[in-house]
């Protein structure tokens, strides 16, 4: 049975709306999917989006419990479908980022002693000190965050030492609000999980320890020696060295499976339980991103990934540990002006065709004849601005555009905000730099030439629906065959391959490279 071929890992996804997972072989060939909605599935818990936006709007939680019974839920209809879990060797995972679990006096033994007859929401309801997790959609601890700062001496040198400035949604931020509000139910909390290590703990009947790389979203870890700053745990509430525990590589094996699995499902009791992660790097190791490499998500809004050697923390953007070489960091920077902009623009002036759009783009030259213009239709993250401005060749503010120059505008200058702020992170585009493109806008090969040109990277295209669950399967993959002795690139060798989209031009980046400056200038002009 447990014959190389026959070998399967497993990759959750506990993200905002559902819980996920995929069965990978040892070719890593995906052979199984599940899927539990929350609204559909568990509608008990009435959540809109797996979520619940409370009265001020600006807090947001879900149920602990509804996580807890969807992975009963999850596991019993892969039961039902015939799956065999005792060919499963590892398996691993990923959470939604920031969102926090507070477990209750008394939770470490409930798990330790899981009883297979009864289910898990049963046995673990009365376990949680805060029963609604407060997640990352949460932008309710602004007094915190300054108060962080504060302590820290400042945005930057936060930045510096955990990655990122003080952000509502980062778990540091959200432990501190819950400290001065209920201190009593705080007082009682004996551990305190993100929602991957949660997950992680639930699997192996025992907290699992938070990985690094989740643990860079919290506002209170050391990016460069992955110790707990304890200044900043101080700064966030007491005693939180003991009730966070120790941080580990995100290839960390935790150890095997509970019994309760064993039991109930027919799990393998050597089963070995890798660390999960957080949604973004388990993303980043689903696409396969290796030293050099940036991946731009296009979709309602755009995110980068970007594989850093040095990096270099700055008021936006965030930087992680690496969750596939503890060595390197990743960074990770969003830009909430993505298509719906790009379909502005092609609804005013490309007759709401995509086609007209991509022929217009192609009618008109790299560097738009010295034109720039930028475009956020709703308030942007990176760099914090809003509103449409339009400058001519002679560096004129100009109040529109005839529509080619709109189109190519729109494009160019969404991918040089793009290349600047990875530079300001700490990215040098490298001769063996790849762009891996993914999303929605990823099938417009004029769109992506500009990419390509802006990057000086060939740009591939990988289909990446499932890129958390799959990272997620993976690294269970990799952290079996011991994480930090093998490399994960050796590990992930037979991985579905990229697509190669298009190649870069030299001329039309050298165009791109001086017209970043120009950019920047306006960029600071608008912020
Ligand atoms: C990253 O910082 C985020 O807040 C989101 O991408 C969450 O991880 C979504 F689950």
């Amino acid at each position: 049975m447990f014959g190389g071929g026959d070998e399967l890992f497993l990759g959750f996804d506990f993200s905002t709306q559902q819980i996920k997972v995929v069965a990978v072989n040892s070719s890593l060939k995906v052979v199984h999917e599940s899927t539990v909605n929350f609204d559909r599935d568990l509608p008990e818990f009435r959540t809109e989006g797996g979520v619940h936006i409370h009265d001020d709007q600006l807090t947001v939680t879900s149920p602990t419990i509804m996580w807890v019974k969807a992975l009963d839920l999850l596991l019993t209809r892969m039961k039902d479908s015939g799956f065999n879990f005792s060919a499963v060797v590892a398996l691993s995972g990923a959470g939604q980022q920031h969102g926090s679990v507070f477990w209750k006096d008394g939770a470490a033994k409930v798990l330790d002693n899981l009883q297979s007859d009864t289910l898990l929401h049963v046995q673990l309801k009365n376990y949680f000190s805060i029963p609604d997790s407060p997640i990352w959609m949460d932008s309710s601890t602004t007094e915190q965050c300054e108060n962080l700062e504060k302590i820290i001496g400042g945005p930057q040198k936060l930045a510096d030492i955990t990655g990122s400035r003080a952000y509502e949604r980062f778990t540091g931020n959200q432990i501190a609000k819950i400290f001065q509000s209920r201190p009593a139910d705080y007082q009682r909390t004996e551990h305190i999980s993100l929602v991957s290590s949660f997950a992680a703990s639930l699997f192996h009947g025992a907290y699992v320890p938070i990985d690094i790389s989740d643990g860079s979203g919290m506002n209170m870890m050391d990016i460069h020696n992955h110790q707990w700053c304890q200044q900043a745990l101080d700064a966030c509430a007491p005693n939180l060295c003991d009730k966070l525990g120790p941080l580990v590589p995100s290839y960390h094996k935790a150890g095997s499976i509970s019994s309760y699995f064993v039991d109930r499902y027919g799990f393998s009791p050597e089963c070995a339980v890798i660390a999960f992660t957080g949604d973004n790097p388990a993303s980043l190791a689903g696409m396969c991103l290796q030293k050099g490499d940036v991946a731009v998500s296009l979709g309602t809004s755009d995110t980068l990934f970007l594989w850093l050697e040095t990096p270099q923390p700055a008021l936006e953007g965030h930087v992680f540990a690496n969750p596939v070489d503890a060595s390197a960091y990743m960074a990770l920077l969003c830009f909430k002006n993505g298509s719906l902009t790009r379909e502005r623009v092609r609804n005013s002036v490309a007759d709401g065709s995509w086609e007209t759009f991509s022929h217009l783009l192609e009618a008109t030259n790299p560097g738009n004849d010295g034109n720039i213009g930028i475009y956020f239709n709703v308030q942007e993250i990176t760099p914090s601005a809003v509103g449409t401005y339009r400058w001519n060749s002679d560096g004129k503010a100009v109040p529109s555009f005839p529509p080619g120059t709109e189109v190519r505008a729109v494009v160019e200058s969404q991918f040089l905000a793009k290349r600047l702020h990875a530079e300001n992170l700490g990215y040098n585009i490298g001769c063996n730099s790849r762009v891996i493109a993914t999303g929605g806008a990823s099938s417009n090969t004029p769109i992506l030439q500009v990419l390509s040109d802006t990057f000086n990277a060939p740009v591939y295209t990988l289909d990446t629906t499932n890129s958390a669950c799959l990272g997620s399967a993976y690294r269970a993959k990799h952290g079996r065959e011991g994480g930090d002795k093998v490399a994960f690139t050796k590990v992930v060798k037979c991985a579905p391959a990229y697509q190669l989209a298009v190649s870069p031009r030299l001329e039309a980046h050298n165009i791109y490279s001086k017209m970043l400056e120009r950019y920047k200038e306006y960029e600071q002009k608008i912020v």
